[in-house]
């Protein structure tokens, strides 16, 4: 039985209406994309087509998912909008505060002990205001909204940059910062521009080695970490339909790394076995009833050059495995060709650790995909020559899993069992074979393998890779294998070769699990209440933030941040996730990550006050204290990655009113707008080159901030000479509003006051 199927239910009955009402104002056929957008418009429906990459849209979503790192800023928000309910059905997810040490059990209890007060503070808020509640050990959010909660045909948002992972059950799933979650709990319409529509076609099928994890390693190698910014990807074709559904499930989830605002599949068999597997008949019957409403029309698959912004085919006979890394997910190779690419490179050949897990591969499915080649490396005496480890996606899936003796086969290997949660794929690794910086490689099915990420060690080189194929790349422990030509020696002397792997896409006896970990909300949770305690590091209730106004006049750059600067370096995981919840505390770790154009060090600027260098936390805390504002620069796509809008207050925290680079992705983009930032890009990129260390800094003519006019910004150097730039923004009257009083969320309790 599904969690909402009368929600479902009028969802689809809306959607025959509103989708057969668009096709006639589009005037053509349409995508599976167009549908699901149109028919969750917030004023039902529509008498105009939308500008695609243009139009802002007001938005209707089905639910929210939020997980504890993102949840307890949400929350705190939430908190001050003024509400008694969520508007809209919300989970919170308990799976990034777990460390991974010394195996499930054990590491549970610990992260229960050490993050008890965060974990009450979110089950009692999720108590109060009706939220479904997931407690730790219950599953990685992406892999539990899955197996409960995702429909074909929905719409959800969530406080996490995977939430779409969803798209491998037919929706349209996107990842917000919390601001934009709170929005839609306070029973606001969410806003989006209109994306612009990506198609790819798989053609062919599946076979040996290569699996649903390469089609993304290869599309991320065409398109790059930013080729599909502001954009949905649409796939389809026979290869589509061929692959399972939690396979469909990863490609859609590495969509995050490509910046897509979100990826979808069409419903069809696979996704329908999920839904009966998952105990979902309900959703399936529902869903048989208007198949055709969820997915893309005939005419569109047939001709896609027509209806989509670029189409992009893959021969999936032809397909290649490939490992993507390091310090990046684009940097695709394929799997024979990654030992002369190493070596050219200076990348450690010798593999520490293989890691499978993350909400990108972690199904059923994949664990016995691995657990293929596990099982033929014990049967052939071989041993793993590098430490490996498992997080299962959820405790539905480790409990099947254990039912059916896979979990025995990677334990006779001597795998080490992690807990059902995030784990090392978010730097929540106590990894104790490596000291230091030491340079060496790990091989993971995770998602994404920035500077730092797992083990905060810069000099870990990261490549990611399908399950199975971590599997062969960590019994072998090199980098340069190719199990589809190479052989390995076992313990007698004897060379053996690894067959090909073989899954079982859904348990034949069933899923199964005692206890899943939800627990649901009170009806009337009005006489909870909520204490934070003042004197906590961990929690701390937001003071509103003061508008910034419209006169900027002598601020100082606080850093030009040069390269690569994704969230992780803006606002680092691993073990400052213990501070989600307190926003001065996570500000010290406020752009540490970023590499200084000024001398290339991290961490390491010019207070232009004292002359003196100081970590970034630092200097912004000394030029706020002395009430000069700060503005940072930055490079391409920067803020990619996360959907942690600490990144975004944690400047704001500190004083830093404007964020200008020559480009931004796109949540990060959104967080600074919610929180009363500028963020802009520069008209000309080359002025990047021109911005010096000692720059002071005046707006020019942010009196006149109006939609699609550019703002004009002078810096004067040390010397006395002046230049003056144009920069670009892409706000809206609304955000214009947003910036006005302050943030978003300001105005929220103004309206609601
Ligand atoms: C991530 O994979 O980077 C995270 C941790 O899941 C983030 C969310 C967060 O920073 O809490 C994401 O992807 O949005
Ligand atoms: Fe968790 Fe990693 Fe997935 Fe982020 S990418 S939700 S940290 S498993």
């Amino acid at each position: 039985m599904a969690f909402d199927i009368d929600m479902i239910k009028k969802v689809y009955r809306q959607m025959v209406e509103r989708v057969d009402k668009a096709r006639e104002i589009v005037g053509k056929p349409l995508t599976l994309s167009e549908k699901i957008l149109y028919s969750h418009l917030w004023d039902g429906t529509t008498d105009k087509a939308f500008t695609r990459g243009k139009d802002y849209v007001d938005f209707a979503p089905d639910r929210i998912a939020l997980q504890d790192a993102t949840a307890q800023m949400a929350l705190l928000q939430f908190m001050q909008a003024g509400k008694e309910k969520v508007a809209v059905p919300t989970t919170v997810h308990c799976d990034h505060l777990i460390l991974a040490k010394q195996g499930a059990e054990k590491d549970l209890k610990r992260a229960n002990d050490v993050s008890s007060e965060v974990f009450d503070f979110l089950g009692s808020v999720s108590n109060k205001f009706g939220i479904g509640f997931w407690k730790p050990g219950s599953g990685i959010i992406h892999q539990v909204v899955l197996e409960n909660y995702a429909f074909p045909g929905g719409m959800m948002i969530g406080t996490d940059s995977h939430t779409v992972n969803a798209g491998g059950l037919g929706m349209l799933a996107i990842g917000v910062g919390g601001a934009d979650a709170v929005d839609v709990m306070a029973g606001m319409a969410w806003e989006l521009k209109f994306p612009k529509l990506i198609g790819i076609k798989l053609t062919g099928k599946l076979n040996g080695w290569t699996s649903a994890k390469d089609v993304i390693l290869k599309v991320a190698g065409i398109l790059t970490v930013k080729g599909g910014t502001d954009a949905i990807i649409e796939y389809f074709g026979s290869g589509a339909k061929a692959l399972s559904c939690t396979g469909k499930g990863t490609i859609c989830n590495m969509g995050a790394e490509i910046g897509a605002t979100t990826s979808t599949f069409g419903y069809d068999d696979s996704i329908e076995r999920y839904l009966r597997a998952t105990d979902r008949a309900d959703i399936a019957d529902a869903a048989n009833e208007i198949a055709a409403y969820l997915t893309g029309d005939d005419e569109v698959y047939a001709n896609p050059e027509l209806y989509f912004d670029q189409v992009i085919e893959i021969d999936l006979d032809t397909l290649r495995p490939h490992l993507n890394g390091p310090f990046t997910p684009d940097l695709a190779t394929p799997v024979g060709e990654l030992g002369a690419k190493a070596k050219a490179n200076g990348w450690p050949i010798k593999v520490d650790w293989g890691l499978i897990g993350s909400c990108t591969n972690s199904s059923y499915e994949d664990l016995t995909r691995a657990a293929s080649i596990a099982k033929q490396a014990v049967d052939k005496k071989i041993k793993a020559k590098a430490d490996f480890g498992i997080n299962p996606g959820s405790e539905q899936i480790r409990y099947t899993a254990e039912r059916d003796g896979i979990l025995k086969i990677f334990e006779d290997l001597n795998v080490t069992i992690f807990t059902n949660a995030c784990g090392p794929c978010i730097g929540q690794w106590d990894r104790s074979d490596v000291k230091g910086d030491e340079k060496n490689t790990i091989v993971h099915s995770f998602n994404r393998n920035f500077s730092k990420r797992a083990d905060g060690n810069p000099n870990t080189h990261a490549f990611v890779g399908s399950p199975e194929m971590v599997t062969a790349i960590a019994i072998s422990g090199r980098l340069d294998f190719d199990p589809m030509n190479d052989t390995l020696l076992n313990e007698d002397g004897e060379e053996v070769k690894l067959d090909e792997p073989i899954g079982i896409e859904l348990p034949p006896n069933g899923f199964e699990v005692k206890d899943a970990g939800f627990v649901e909300p009170v009806a009337d949770g009005s006489s909870i209440n909520i204490s934070v305690n003042p004197t906590s590091e961990r929690l701390q209730l937001l003071t509103p933030f003061e508008p910034i106004g419209n006169k900027i006049e002598g601020a100082k750059l606080l850093i030009k941040a040069f390269g690569k600067c994704t969230t992780d370096h803006i606002s680092m995981a691993g073990p400052w996730l213990r501070f989600r919840g307190h926003l001065d505390n996570i500000s010290n770790n406020c752009l540490i990550g970023a590499v200084n154009a000024f001398g290339k060090k991290t961490n390491f600027v010019k207070n232009q006050l004292t002359g003196e260098f100081g970590g970034v936390p630092d200097v912004a805390r000394a030029y706020k204290s002395a009430g000069i504002k700060t503005i940072v620069v930055g490079d391409h796509n920067y803020g990619e990655g996360s959907s942690r809008e600490h990144a975004a207050m944690e400047p704001r925290h500190l004083g830093v009113v404007a964020v200008l680079v020559k480009s931004f992705a796109r949540i990060h983009e959104t967080n600074l707008k919610k929180q009363g930032m500028l963020g802009l890009t520069f008209a000309d990129e080359s002025d990047y080159d021109l911005i010096q260390e000692d720059d002071t800094i005046n707006f020019l003519d942010l009196n006149e901030f109006a939609p699609g006019k550019q703002l004009t910004i002078e810096f004067v150097h040390t010397d006395g000479s002046k230049y003056i730039i144009k920069t670009n923004h892409t706000y809206n009257q609304s955000q214009i509003e947003w910036y006005n009083k302050g943030s978003a969320l300001n105005l929220i309790k103004r309206q609601s006051a």
